[in-house]
């Protein structure tokens, strides 16, 4: 038995300076400490020994234990200690190295443009109103003057959600000028900025969905004098103290007169080149007074009130001022574009 127990220790000490790894040293532990270890097993046969032999025996058997434990300990040690230099090595930090630049964005060049627009509007004493751009037919059209059969109606320009046609996205923010006229008493100065949709297809210059600012006054002794002076301040803020306006005949269900608003080429100062078509002259505003029908329709008396309103397309605006020549770029969000603005 003591022959065994020194075959045990020098074995086992061998074993424990040989194990590569703390997995290593564990099962080394367990194969002569653990409950079917070597030593236990021996220690177990002693009850078959001499009343002499025991307690020599006994301490023998002390002495191997606390050998294999001191040397597991002290393996244990060793193991972690290079365990950790490895991993400090691995893990290397290098804490002068210059941090990775954040990348902030910016806005976006419609947004841009809104803002400028709405701070010349609330410069003149307008408030901003928005509304839901699912809108009743009720408020998108027949509220706004459209007879039963006016072509914008149609299935093919408007989006419907239901077979009676009542239901759609709205194609212009003027329902939301006639929510405000409901709720609201004159006198009434706001600008409705927000998304509408059209069946159109994409190119250059279409999109099924852009952006239009449309805006309304209705007060006492409203004329097409006020008109033209609110779109020429307009005009003048966002293009430059000398652009120059001019107001041509239109027609609109919801307004009456009725004109279209150009701008004069600020590339050839009206005498025709690429960018108007020869024209001289670049449309960007519809407008005109109030139809009676639309002001009556929200309760309005138009024996004490009369009004204006306009619509302005954000999409034309932007690309107008950014000299952006196709829509599409406004909408596809890549970086190498958006960055430049
Ligand atoms: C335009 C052109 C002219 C317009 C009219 C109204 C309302 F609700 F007062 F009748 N809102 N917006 C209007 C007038 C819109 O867009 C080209």
């Amino acid at each position: 038995m003591k022959k065994t127990l020194e075959e045990i220790k020098s074995s086992s000490l061998s074993a424990i300076e040989k194990a590569a790894d703390l997995g290593a040293l564990e099962a080394l532990r367990v194969a002569y400490l653990g409950k079917k270890g070597s030593l236990t097993s021996v220690l177990k046969q002693m009850g078959s020994l001499s009343a002499e032999e025991r307690p020599i025996i006994g301490q023998l058997a002390n002495q191997v234990r606390a050998a294999i434990e001191e040397a597991i300990a002290a393996k244990t040690a060793e193991l972690s200690e290079k365990l950790l230099e490895q991993k400090l090595k691995n893990e290397k930090l290098d804490v002068t190295i210059p941090g990775k630049p954040i990348k902030i964005g910016r806005r976006h060049p419609m947004s841009v443009i809104l803002d400028e627009v709405v701070d010349i509007f609330t410069g003149m004493g307008f408030s901003v109103a928005e509304g839901p751009e699912v809108e009743l037919s009720e408020y998108n059209f027949t509220k706004l003057n459209h007879s039963a059969d006016h072509p914008a109606r149609e299935w093919q320009d408007t989006f419907y959600f239901t077979e009676d046609s009542s239901v759609l996205l709205r194609t212009q923010t003027s329902p939301v000028q006639i929510h405000v006229m409901e709720i609201q008493k004159p006198p009434i100065r706001v600008i409705s900025p927000g998304r509408v949709y059209r069946k159109d297809e994409v190119d250059a210059t279409h999109s099924p969905m852009f952006h239009q600012v449309e805006g309304l006054v209705v007060d006492k002794g409203i004329t097409m004098g006020d008109l033209k002076g609110t779109l020429n301040t307009l005009v003048k803020r966002l293009y430059g103290p000398e652009a120059r306006t001019r107001f041509r005949p239109h027609h609109f269900p919801f307004t009456e007169p009725s004109c279209e608003v150009d701008v004069q080429c600020f590339e050839c100062r009206g005498a025709g080149c690429r960018v108007c078509k020869g024209e001289g002259w670049i449309e960007i505003l519809g407008a005109g007074m109030v139809h009676p029908k639309v002001l009556e329709g929200c309760g309005i008396d138009t024996s004490v009130y009369s009004g204006f309103a306009f619509g302005v397309g954000l999409e034309r605006l932007t690309m107008r001022r950014f000299n952006i020549s196709d829509m599409r770029l406004l909408f596809e969000n890549d970086m190498r574009f958006l960055s430049q603005f």
